[in-house]
């Protein structure tokens, strides 16, 4: 049953789209504008759904998106061997503002989904704490809460680039990308629970590691100094309790560090002195340069955009005006601009930014552009708040090789054909 009181025909949408574009076009064609004009002027009809009461409720005690929306969903770029191993990826072209909807936050699991109890869940701060603690989660929620705003990006997303255009859409380029607000206890709050540092640790010498209570045990040793004042040990995204997939009942957040160290499921902090070397830390999750040595603990996610509409996979119907829109972030900080290019980047225009601009968030961009019929490249080119500006592809690859698979973030280029076909070519 539908709900809505819009009383409306409901035109298919290609051809509402065709009659607000027509209206707004420069050149548009004479032939739709007549259209568009007699449509306008046709007294409103009374659809079927405003004749009769719609449902009091619908079935669904906890609400889900309207049946039409049916086709915005996570996706899978690939298939993955091992038992458990799974990524599916955020509808990027299909989302609005910066918040990423709870059932459509990517995901990346190493070991599956653990279907955990939080009665008998326990999170344990040892090591080099004076007082070592078995938190429960009545315990956590208990303690002072804080709420923040921050984006959550695997350092594998856009992987797919390293070699040149893959012709995938946004959502399979950049899907591993999510923005939640995020609430739980400080860390800083759980040290002090726990004591403190124990005599003589000091915080700039002090690692922490932290482990999954999944079949994969995923363990990141992260440096204490730089995540002290950040890191959140979170219970709730959007409002409402962590989705199992995203770590319930508990996980780890570090704002602007990459996916993998947001380490979920969490069960054990420990206060080390040293980097503990885990598989995840040296076989994975390092960057092999071209001059052959490695790249270890990159931990921040750098400044990136994306321009999400339009993208792969959409068709421009016609001549004149079109937004161009996307999202840009970075783990050092704010974005500071983001620039638009509908030329190959032979010149630029700044975007507007959604305020308010949030640090070590998604923030949403938007630009102008009046498309003539000819072929054109669509890119944009994010700034942080540290003065960094993101990449051109070669640029990266100068500097990182080709042996690399994590931290792509060079500027992304779409291609709209004469036809307005939007192609990543
Ligand atoms: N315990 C545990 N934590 C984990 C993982 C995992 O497999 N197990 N995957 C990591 C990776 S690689 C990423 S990118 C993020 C993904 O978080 P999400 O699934 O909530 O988007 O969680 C990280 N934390
Ligand atoms: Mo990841």
């Amino acid at each position: 049953m539908m709900n809505s009181r819009k009383p409306q025909p409901d035109p298919p949408p290609s051809r509402g789209r065709r009659r607000l574009l027509g209206g707004l076009a420069a050149g548009g064609l004479a032939a739709s504008q007549a259209t568009a004009a007699a449509e306008l002027l046709r007294p409103l009809d009374v659809a079927p759904w405003s004749r009769t009461p719609g449902a009091p409720t619908l079935d669904h005690p906890y609400g889900v998106p309207s049946p039409r929306e049916a086709n915005v969903v996570r996706r899978s770029a690939r298939a993955w061997p091992l038992p458990g191993a799974a990524s599916s990826m955020t509808p990027l072209a299909d989302l609005h503002g910066t918040l990423t909807p709870n059932g459509l936050v990517y995901e990346r699991h190493h070991g599956g989904v653990p279907d955990i109890d939080p009665e008998q869940h326990r999170l344990a701060l040892h090591g080099l704490v004076r007082a070592p603690k078995l938190f429960t989660m009545d315990d956590l929620l208990r303690l002072p809460s804080e709420s923040r705003i921050h984006f959550l990006e695997c350092s594998g997303n856009t992987g797919s680039e390293w070699n040149g255009p893959s012709g995938l859409p946004v959502q399979l380029t950049h899907g591993l990308l999510s923005c939640c607000e995020w609430t739980g206890v400080r860390l800083s709050t759980l040290l002090e629970e726990a004591g403190g540092l124990s005599n003589p640790l000091k915080p700039e010498s002090g690692w922490l590691l932290a482990e999954g209570a999944d079949a994969a045990a995923m363990t990141r040793s992260l440096p204490l100094e730089r995540i002290l004042d950040s890191a959140l040990v979170v219970y709730a995204q959007n409002g409402e309790r962590l989705r199992p997939e995203n770590g319930y009942p508990l996980r780890l957040i570090v704002p602007g560090f990459e996916g993998n160290t947001n380490v979920k499921w969490l069960r054990r902090l420990k206060v080390v002195d040293a980097p503990l070397q885990t598989r995840e830390e040296t076989s994975k999750y390092t960057s092999l340069l071209a001059n052959g040595s490695a790249r270890q603990f990159a931990f921040v996610m750098d400044a990136k955009s994306v321009i999400t509409r339009p993208s792969p996979g959409h068709r421009l119907s016609t001549h004149g005006y079109y937004p161009i829109t996307g999202l840009a972030w970075s783990g050092r900080g704010t974005i500071r601009k983001v620039e638009v290019s509908t030329d190959g980047g032979a010149t630029w225009q700044l975007a507007r930014l959604q305020g308010p601009v949030a640090d070590r968030a998604l923030t949403r961009f938007q630009a102008d552009w009046r498309w003539n019929g000819g072929p054109a490249a669509l890119l944009s080119r994010a700034t942080d708040s540290t003065g960094y500006v993101q990449p051109t592809r070669a640029e990266l690859v100068a500097a990182r090789g080709l042996n690399s698979q994590y931290h792509y973030n060079a500027i992304q280029q779409w291609r709209v054909g004469e036809n307005g076909e939007v192609r990543n070519a």
